[in-house]
């Protein structure tokens, strides 16, 4: 008898305490959606979001790696160096260096590929392509090849020559051959680049991606295929070009991210918009394929990502409404504004020691080379490589580099004038 009295007494306690924890979840819930008292937001910086009503803004600021910009780790400033070992002919336009790769570290000596032309004349602009020939250039990046310099320290480089070649007529890139990315797999090297076969401008920057491969980084380079990033089907985003190729090794594959423009037109331009796409595959030569949610990004330009924590980082820059970001991304795909910042390293290749490790811990970065369209005067328009220097790391705390000033002389902003925004609206 007195068993049963134990089990009813167990069994109604069991109740009542379940009873307990439901009711007490409706009083959260109840309280979750009670107006939360307001408060006044306090004075020193909360450490995390306060649980009181905030504004939209207030909300944001904790959404961000840290709520003051000088402490947040995907914010920097960037610092410009000239390199030294580059002729340009005196900026007379026949020499141009742009869209450099990530440099890359072998033994104590810095690699780096970039876009080369050397042409008699400068480029006549992408709206004269019909009047480009085999001399005369329509683009800064037509009539191109690939070539290559080292470094022991990031600043002097020697140029040691061409690694990818403009193939014989009618080969895939026979026209021009540029804007190239290196991946590291396997103890092998591959280049990734842009394969015209026509003067850019003449329908577009039409151009599809052709890669190589070589034991050594000073090659030689054999070739590996054309068009490897697909394009998208006709009236798809990117069914026009496929550009800058960026390959990261993410999740044991590799992750190509490429730029594509769309909403733009022969005869209506104007429009354009600019997007990143991500193509996976698990071997360099392909296949490839896209990530069904391509677009992954919708800002920015050429593209620049690195391996950051468990996820991808990115600099974005020039077009967008999120220009001059930097975003991130736990899984690679799904970016998130992490930063707004100034002075942007224009088609970046950030030094990024751990891109093919196929880290889950990405260390982030601090310096690397970038490129300016605009070096030389009217009618000698070129492109220069230049070295940026930045604080976007896990390992490194430049607090020089964490200041949120970026103070222009009054003469950078007057030089912007008004006289150009017709003519030269973005001041090129
Ligand atoms: C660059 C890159 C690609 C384009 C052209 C040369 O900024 O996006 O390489 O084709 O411009």
């Amino acid at each position: 008898m007195k068993s049963i009295f134990n089990i009813e007494k167990i069994i109604l306690l069991l109740f009542l305490s379940v009873l307990g924890i439901a009711c007490q979840k409706e009083i959260d819930k109840k309280e979750a959606h009670q107006p939360k008292e307001h408060q006044a937001f306090p004075y020193k910086m909360p450490t995390e979001k306060p649980n009181f009503p905030l504004s939209a803004s207030a909300e944001r600021m904790f959404d961000y790696p840290a709520p003051r910009v000088q402490d947040n780790e995907l914010f920097s400033q960037f610092k410009y160096t000239r390199l030294k070992g580059f002729d340009y002919n005196n900026g007379d336009g026949t020499i141009t260096r742009r869209d450099p790769t990530r440099p890359i570290k072998v033994g104590d000596t810095y690699y780096l590929w970039y876009t080369k032309r050397h042409t008699k004349v400068p480029p006549i602009g992408w709206n004269n392509a019909a009047k480009a020939t085999d001399e005369i250039p329509s683009t800064d990046w037509d009539l191109a090849e690939v070539w290559y310099a080292t470094s022991k320290d990031g600043f002097t480089w020697e140029e040691k020559g061409v690694a990818i070649k403009r193939p014989e007529k009618p080969k895939s890139g026979w026209r021009s051959v540029c804007t190239p990315e290196i991946l590291v797999w396997k103890g092998k090297y591959y280049l990734y680049y842009q394969a015209f076969d026509e003067p850019s401008g003449l329908k577009g920057d039409l151009c599809p991606v052709s890669i190589s491969y070589a034991e050594s980084p000073e090659g030689p380079w054999i070739h590996g295929g054309d068009a490897v990033i697909p394009f998208g089907k006709e009236g798809e985003w990117d069914h026009k070009a496929t550009h800058d190729p960026y390959p990261i090794v993410h999740n044991g594959k590799i992750y190509v991210y490429y730029k594509s423009a769309y909403n733009k037109w022969p005869d209506n331009r104007k429009n354009y918009a600019v997007g990143h796409g991500l193509a996976i595959a698990e071997d360099p030569l392909g296949p490839y394929t896209k990530h069904p949610l391509n677009p992954v990004m919708t800002s920015g330009h050429e593209t620049t990502y690195f391996p950051y924590k468990e996820g991808i980082a990115a600099i974005i820059y020039k077009d967008g409404n999120e220009r001059e970001t930097v975003q991130y991304a736990p899984d690679g795909v799904n970016f998130k504004v992490m930063s707004k910042i100034s002075l942007v390293p224009i088609a970046a290749g950030p030094y990024t020691p751990d891109a093919f490790t196929n880290t889950k811990d990405g260390r982030g970065i601090t310096w690397g080379i970038s490129h300016f369209i605009n070096a030389g005067k009217n009618g000698g328009r070129h492109s220069i490589i230049a070295r940026f220097d930045c604080d976007l790391s896990l390992d490194y705390n430049e607090p020089g580099f964490k200041q949120s000033g970026v103070w222009h002389k009054p003469a950078v902003y007057f030089a912007q004038g008004l006289g150009k925004l017709r003519s030269h609206p973005e001041g090129r």
